[in-house]
């Protein structure tokens, strides 16, 4: 049973290592090499080269190596074998250090002041608002924003989500569905999006959205978010928004295109912090091991954690 990696954009050689060492006795093969592709029985995937994903007749599960796999989900070659995702701490954890690090970056202006260091200026206003006073609305309550949402509150920020389906967790209030989504982005002061990309969600994040947020919050205007997929969100909007007050700033880890084009005005403009998608980087360990955790699922009969729902893409 050969698992083959299959990355255009990714170290192959150093998940293929890593492969080796969770799946002894396995043989692992990296999509470009000599292969029978009659052997290949689960596929290792991140953002796959074109055409990796078919010709393969005994392929029984495709693998993500990340937690979004709509780079699966809109290869025209994926076959109608289980696609399944990364649910792991490690990854969940990093994301949560990234949501709570960018939210009190805003809560604490922390740019202001690094601005105002570099420029020699002591100057406070003694107008800082408390976690307590701030509202931060999670788009996307699933696996990433629940844990992120439980740490904010833990900090002492005003959680909510919002999501498909309604959720009861401790110290985060759920809205679910279009009908509550005005309501919502009514009472969000930071809105942090952590949706999957799917054909319901590709450019969610517009200007019509945008205009929906709070406007009566203590940090002079509502702050974007998103450490989910560029393509949720549409930047022209968003650098419209951001000139015109309807945001105050934006802390953006995934682009419409990525890498982020030299030309984009988000590498320039004041009010955006740009990161290179890595809010949530993939663990090499704790990915492989993951990986191999399911297989073993699998060849046991049972359903692995992290099984994508074909019909609603994620
Ligand atoms: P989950 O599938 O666990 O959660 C997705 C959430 O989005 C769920 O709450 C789901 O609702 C909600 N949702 C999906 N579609 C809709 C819709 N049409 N309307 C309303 N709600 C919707 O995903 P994760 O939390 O694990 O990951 C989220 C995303 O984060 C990934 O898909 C990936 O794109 C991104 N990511 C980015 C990383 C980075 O480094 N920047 C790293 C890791 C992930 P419900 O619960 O009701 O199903
Ligand atoms: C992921 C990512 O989906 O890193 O895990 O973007």
């Amino acid at each position: 049973m050969t698992l083959l990696v299959a990355t255009a954009s990714w170290a192959s050689d150093v998940w293929a290592e890593r492969f080796r060492a969770a799946l002894p006795g396995r043989r692992i093969v990296i999509h470009g090499e000599a292969f029978d592709p009659a052997d290949i029985a689960y596929v290792a995937a991140w953002k796959q080269p074109p055409g990796a994903l078919a010709g393969l007749p005994n392929l029984r599960a495709v693998f993500g190596l990340g937690a979004g796999v709509d780079y699966i989900m809109e290869d025209p070659d994926l076959p109608g074998v289980p696609v399944v995702r990364v649910i792991d701490p490690d990854l969940t954890n990093r994301m949560s250090e990234y949501v709570v690090l960018h939210c009190l970056a805003h809560l604490r202006q922390f740019r202001r002041y690094e601005a105002q260091q570099r420029a020699g200026v002591w100057e406070d206003d003694r107008q800082q608002p408390a976690a307590r006073d701030v509202r931060v609305g999670l788009l996307g309550l699933g696996e990433l924003g629940m844990d992120a949402g439980r740490k904010l509150a833990v900090m002492g920020f005003d959680v909510a989500g919002w999501s498909r389906s309604a959720k009861a967790a401790e110290g985060i209030r759920s809205f679910a569905g279009e009908a509550e989504l005005p309501a919502f982005l009514a009472r969000t002061d930071i809105l942090v999006v952590l949706l999957p990309l799917t054909p319901a969600t590709e450019g969610f994040v517009d200007r019509r959205l945008l205009a929906g947020l709070a406007r009566d919050g203590r940090l002079g205007g509502p702050i974007l978010i998103n450490a989910g997929r560029g393509r949720l969100q549409v930047e022209t909007d968003i650098l419209a928004a951001l000139d015109d007050g309807t945001l105050k700033a934006a802390t953006l880890d995934v682009f419409q295109t990525e890498p982020l084009p030299a030309a984009s005005r988000l590498w320039t403009h004041p009010q955006v912090t740009v990161t290179p998608h890595n809010a949530a980087m993939s663990d090499p360990a704790a990915v492989t091991a993951h990986v191999a955790r399911q297989i073993a699922r699998l060849e046991a009969g049972q359903t692995p954690e992290g099984l994508v729902d074909r019909a609603r893409g994620y």
